[in-house]
């Protein structure tokens, strides 16, 4: 069977015009590829309230989908966040249509549908599993692949360490290759990762939009098809998602920004782009005025822009300063040759590096004369 498994898509009511594009974007993989299972793996909404508002603009965004298309779900740790204490009763008196939300504790068993379907074990989200040995699984229906869908970080596995921002939610891969699972759909990394442990294949597809800064790279739901001959995987991107970009700009002396126009091109209207500037200035308020100038020249060519003045720092009267002044001499005598071997960025590194040890003895001497 084709599943189509998505994660981390954080629906909110205050992001709602830029994430429902991106569920539509996911339905519509999922009847382009005639997936025969999707799966949700958490955090499907950013938060309880979100969820008791939203979930029924959910169920009818899924409504297109062809009637052979089975959509499985398990709540994450957002979903319980800022929620009642009942707030699992609250979820399963919702309504989701034509997805099923996994609720029953700690696992629960969806048998396989018609003769090529998967056996799905859901694993609600929970804070630990340690108990997982007491639990008594059913082994998987001859001859059929067997698929957890989970949402925790995983540890036994040291390159599938815990998320260091979010709740702690850990699970030791031992209870997958218990469960017999030949392909375990999780949520909760935010980064994309796939890795075979034991006869279980684990993949996180990350994110499907931008939650947070830093989430750089293209965003994207995992392919997979399971039970027939060997497990292909693969990843299909999700352009509405957009990509987080951070920008390092570092500014000359008089607090100018090299052309920004090259790199702006390849920024799309759903990306978030994050210019961080940095250098030594003469003028902290020609430094602002650049980051003011950037932000009114590239606001709403992108989703969501921030241009920050991240390490500037400025010497009044540097230049004319004896010893910066020959520094600079030099220097201008050799930008040329440093830039067409190294680069402009480079150069502006090289220089920035010379200023700021002039700077530095500056300081000292200042010191040391007071
Ligand atoms: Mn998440």
């Amino acid at each position: 069977v084709l599943i189509l498994h998505a994660a981390d898509l954080h629906l909110s009511e205050a992001e709602r015009d830029y994430t429902f594009p991106i569920l539509d974007e996911i339905v519509g993989i999922a009847q382009r590829e005639e997936a025969g299972l999707l799966l949700f793996a958490g955090d499907m909404f950013d938060s309880f309230q979100d969820l008791e508002r939203l979930h029924g603009e959910l169920r009818t965004r899924l409504e297109c989908l062809r009637p052979a298309c089975r959509v499985l779900m398990v709540a994450g740790n957002h979903e319980h966040l800022r929620a009642p204490e009942a707030a699992v009763d609250a979820m399963r008196r919702m309504s989701f249509g034509r997805a099923q939300l996994l609720s029953q504790e700690p696992f629960q068993v969806v048998p396989p549908e018609g003769e090529s379907g998967v056996e799905v074990v859901g694993l609600p989200h929970r804070l630990r599993y340690t108990d997982y040995l007491t639990w008594a699984v059913p082994p998987p229906a001859a001859g059929r692949a067997r698929v957890v869908l989970a949402h925790a970080a995983l540890t036994g596995a040291s390159y599938l360490g815990p998320d260091p921002e979010e709740a702690p939610s850990v699970m030791d891969v031992d209870l997958l290759e218990r469960l017999g699972a030949d392909y375990a759909a999780m949520g909760h990394l935010h980064t994309p990762k796939t890795v075979k442990v034991g006869g279980v294949t684990v993949c996180y597809p990350g994110s499907a939009r931008v939650w947070r800064k830093g989430e750089a790279g293209p965003r994207g739901v995992s392919l997979v098809n399971v039970g027939q001959g060997p497990l292909r995987l693969r990843r299909v991107r999700l352009a509405t998602a957009g990509e987080y970009r951070l920008v390092p700009v570092e500014l000359g002396l008089e607090g100018d920004a090299p052309d920004l126009d090259r790199a702006a091109a390849g920024w799309g209207p759903r990306d978030a782009v994050d210019i961080e500037l940095s250098g030594l200035v003469e003028d902290e308020h020609a430094a602002e005025r650049t980051r003011a100038a950037l932000e009114i020249r590239y606001r709403g060519r992108v989703r969501l822009l921030e241009v920050r003045l991240a390490s500037v720092s400025s010497i009044a009267g540097i230049s004319r300063n004896a010893l910066a002044a020959r520094y600079l001499e030099l220097w201008r005598a050799r930008e040329a040759e440093i830039e067409a071997a190294h680069g402009p960025e480079v150069a502006r590194r090289v220089l920035r590096a010379g200023l700021d040890k002039i700077k530095t003895i500056l300081e000292t001497r200042k010191q040391v004369s007071a």
